[in-house]
């Protein structure tokens, strides 16, 4: 059975839960990061040599990066509804993939951890205010994207990535800044959070 190791705070960890209760897999969950067994034990950077959790383990087969493991899952159990194979309908998921990863966490990362991980090493409020501002300008432009299609990322139908936008858009709700009113997003978090399998993720109390 698909092993997926990682403590269920993470929001890496959950993209994977959520993916692979959308397709029907069953899958042990190993508790291991922050508060849990630490990832740098020897058996775990043994799997992941970057420490980070979620690792997928699926007999013989290793697999770090949360969004990869997504793509993996997907492919792995033909849900070409979820990951599209023709190229450009792919492409349009995997690019809000990587927003998310890359523009979208960047952004948030500092006034995350301020704000909700209470971190004492993310304490500088010009810091903090810029984080919450890139985070809303970025949150504003999905926001503007939804209201020209939707009503989900990739037009019509649930994909890999509104996996990956939904969590974000939790965890801009759940954490408290000041939010711009963007009711197209909000609409869009109900929508997903409302769906069967979006209860593997831990519930809408995931910050
Ligand atoms: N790019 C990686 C990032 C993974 C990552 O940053 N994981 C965090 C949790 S979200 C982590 O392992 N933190 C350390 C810990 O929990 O010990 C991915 O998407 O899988």
């Amino acid at each position: 059975m698909l092993k997926v190791l990682g403590r269920v705070s993470s929001i890496n960890v959950r993209k994977v839960l959520w993916t692979c209760a959308e397709i029907g897999l069953p899958f042990e969950r190993e508790d291991w990061g922050i508060g849990f067994r630490p990832t740098r034990d020897p058996a775990f950077t043994a799997l992941n040599p970057n420490a980070l959790v979620p690792v997928a383990v699926d007999g013989e087969f290793v697999l770090w990066e949360s969004n990869t493991i997504c793509r993996w899952l997907a492919a792995e159990h033909g849900r070409s509804d979820l990951l599209p194979t023709a190229p450009r309908a792919r492409a349009l998921v995997e690019r809000w993939m990587d927003w998310q990863l890359g523009d979208l966490n960047n952004a948030w990362r500092y006034a995350f951890m301020a704000l909700v991980r209470q971190s004492p090493a993310h304490r500088d409020p010009a810091a903090i205010g810029a984080s919450a501002a890139e985070w809303n300008r970025l949150m504003v432009l999905l926001d503007a994207h939804l209201r020209s299609g939707g009503p989900h990322a990739v037009g019509a139908g649930f994909t890999l990535a509104d996996m990956v936008l939904g969590l974000a858009v939790q965890r801009w709700r759940r954490t408290p800044i000041t939010h711009a009113a963007l009711p197209a997003l909000d609409n869009y978090l109900q929508r997903l959070q409302s769906r069967p399998a979006f209860a593997a993720t831990g519930g809408a109390e995931q910050p």
